[in-house]
């Protein structure tokens, strides 16, 4: 064969390949021209365990060795074995060169080359060959740990912000993957001033993050920033793994966690939202990739049906929502009847707003080092210092660049918060970006139109930032530095809400 594929390449002045099966069979015959071919989409056949299950071998007429481009090829691919065919001045095989992906990177290189050898003094067996070096991924990746359930992601950063707001950005990514069940494997961040319109990274970045995903066996590649339809696409197609962003990401811990027939309905409607622009991209690509964020949620059955059908049900969810949210009406003006002056929590997710409640009105409710552990708002009596009442109020934590249609979903939620007398923004302070998150939460009450209703600034876990007195001596102008696991820290703020509430509620 290599006799023939020498020959007719030497004919024909141009490079010959072909795909081989791991079996022997062709997969496919490519012919190029004197300097390259053209691989035609794989996407279509489904890979043999880690590596693709085909092999290509092709001729080079120049006497060149394997190029860098056919390391691309290797890569990208996930071929099996890459091997050149050079043919010799005569037509004739001269040597073959092969080289194949590694489970580990030696010497920061992910590929080997093997030693050269005539086509016809070929002795090792191609089969004993790929089942040892496919063996040998299993073994690598299965030394790392791993939840064979969950999803396994390598989060992807590229942006042109500062370093320290990138790598938060970063940190709350790997947050919200923790919260939601996703493994995280690795992590790259990459700065750029100009951003690569259809792929994002630059095709050598992109070339190492495959590399990690392979050799880590990842099946997710989740983007801290928003993709459109088209990069999704392009960059699913690409390295054959599935492909979300942060949105969908949070969509998915909301779908996940919210337990009131309320947020179940918005988070549906969200997420419907989000899918109906995608849909009509919705390709080959990803229905091939079934399972997981990003397919799930609103049902993989409902993926399929068009979007009138879709547009149906938003109308539907949006009748059952106003439904709801009378009755959520009803029982508030129940509770307005009692009177009672209205406190409530807002703040940064994760922030330390339902530690607060639990330490304030001894109660139970899920607070936990988990972003969005609070999706439906929940309320308890307070007794202030002087004889007065209270309800407090918990809600949903609030983070940056939130999903429009989250915010659109939730700002029924948050309605709650008009009725508040009086707002306690709690923020995190152990948070090196505690100041953008404050100004997040600011502007989306501005946003929500809360800017009006008095706002207390509460300083949360002084006890982490130890002994920063200049960072306590600054915040205390703004507000009050508390513990919420303190219940001793609590009486100022108490005494100064109690102030502020009577105030204006005489008023
Ligand atoms: N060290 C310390 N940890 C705190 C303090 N307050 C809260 N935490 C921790 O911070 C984490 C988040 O607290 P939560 O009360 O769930 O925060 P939240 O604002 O309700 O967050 P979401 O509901 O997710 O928006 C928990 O692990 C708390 O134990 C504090 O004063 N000091
Ligand atoms: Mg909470």
């Amino acid at each position: 064969m290599a006799r023939a594929l020498c020959g007719l390449s030497f004919e024909l002045n141009r490079q010959i390949g072909l795909l081989l099966q791991r079996s022997g069979k062709v997969e496919a015959v490519i012919v190029g021209d004197f300097k390259g071919i053209l691989i035609p989409s794989l996407s279509h056949i489904r890979s043999q365990g880690r590596l693709k299950g085909l092999r290509l071998v092709h001729t080079h007429l120049a006497g060149e060795d394997i190029s860098d481009e056919d390391l691309m090829d290797l890569l990208f691919l996930r071929l099996d074995l890459l091997s050149v065919l050079k043919v010799d001045d005569a037509g004739l095989p001269e040597k073959l060169y092969s080289a194949h992906l590694l489970p580990d990177s030696r010497d920061g290189k992910n590929w080997v080359f093997l030693p050269p050898v005539h086509p016809a003094n070929q002795e090792d067996s191609f089969e004993d060959f790929i089942r040892a070096l496919e063996g040998e991924f299993v073994r690598k990746a299965g030394s790392q740990k791993i939840n064979s359930t969950g999803d396994r992601a390598i989060l992807v950063s590229v942006s042109s912000q500062t370093k320290i707001r990138t790598q938060e950005s970063m940190n709350e990514l790997v947050k919200l993957c923790f919260s939601d069940n996703v493994v995280v494997l690795d992590t790259f961040l990459q700065r750029s001033r100009k951003i690569n319109p259809r792929l994002i990274l630059g095709k050598g970045k992109l070339a190492d993050i495959m590399i990690r995903a392979l050799q880590l066996h990842a099946n997710l590649l989740i983007f801290d920033q928003e993709l459109n339809p088209s990069q999704i696409r392009s960059i699913t197609s690409h390295t054959e793994l599935r492909v979300i962003d942060r949105t969908q990401l949070i969509l998915d811990i909301f779908a996940h966690r919210a337990l009131s027939r309320e947020g179940k309905l918005q988070i549906e409607m969200a997420q419907l939202k989000y899918l109906l622009p995608r849909l009509s991209s919705r390709d080959d690509a990803l229905s091939r990739l079934t399972g997981g964020i990003g397919t799930r949620g609103p049902g993989e059955t409902k993926l399929e049906i068009d979007k009138r059908r879709i547009n149906d049900r938003l109308a539907k969810l949006k009748r059952e929502l106003r439904k709801v949210s009378k009755e959520r009406y009803r029982r508030r003006s129940r509770r307005r009847k009692k009177d009672l002056p209205v406190l409530s929590l807002v703040g940064y997710t994760n922030a330390g707003k339902s530690t607060l409640l639990n330490t304030l009105t001894r109660s139970n409710i899920v607070a936990e080092d988990k972003l969005f552990a609070t999706l439906d708002p929940t309320s308890r009596r307070l007794r202030f210092p002087l004889d007065m009442e209270v309800v407090i109020t918990d809600t949903v934590g609030f983070i940056i660049n939130l999903p429009v249609d989250l915010l659109q979903a939730f700002k029924a939620t948050l309605e709650e918060l008009e009725e508040a007398d009086l707002l306690v923004h709690v923020v995190d302070l152990s948070n090196p970006c505690f100041r953008d998150q404050m100004k997040v939460v600011e502007d989306l009450l501005q946003d929500l139109d809360l800017g009006r209703i008095p706002t207390l600034t509460l300083f949360n876990k002084c006890d982490k930032v130890g002994s920063d007195e200049n960072l306590l001596k600054n915040v205390r102008k703004e507000g009050i530095t508390i513990s919420a696991l303190q219940r001793e820290t609590l009486q100022p703020f108490l005494v100064e809400a109690q102030k502020t509430m009577g105030k204006i509620i005489s008023f």
